[in-house]
């Protein structure tokens, strides 16, 4: 009696798995459900701005800024560069130095940037 019951349920499972491994969608729907959407943490984004530092002056000047943003994926890197001028440039000089660089990671944190393009 048992064994008439167990043949029937153990090949509907073995073509049941065979049909889900052979299925593409489900391979699709794994990767589609599952982007590595984790933001930077604010020590990458301390190391970023340092690299980006090109003339290695200490300061970020606008020019170094705005390709720090541009390689974060900003939409619009000039303007991100004057928010975060205005949010972190203290003796207003036009530069962010080492001293102001905390408040613009703070500020860049914020905006939850995923990855640095090295372009
Ligand atoms: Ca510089
Ligand atoms: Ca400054």
């Amino acid at each position: 009696m048992a064994s008439i019951l167990t043949i029937p349920v153990s090949s509907f499972y073995n073509s049941y798995s065979q049909a889900k491994s052979q299925n593409p969608l489900n391979n699709m729907i794994i990767t589609k459900s599952c982007p590595p959407t984790k933001p930077l943490s604010k020590e990458e984004l301390w190391n970023h701005f340092l690299k980006c530092d090109a003339d290695g002056d200490q300061l970020l000047t606008k020019a170094e800024l705005k390709d720090a943003f541009r390689k974060l994926g900003a939409m619009i890197p000039g303007f991100r560069t004057w928010e975060g001028l205005r949010c972190a440039d203290g003796n207003k000089d036009g530069c962010v130095s080492r001293d102001e660089l905390t408040n613009l990671i703070q500020f860049v944190h914020n905006l939850q940037y995923t990855s640095i393009s090295d372009k």
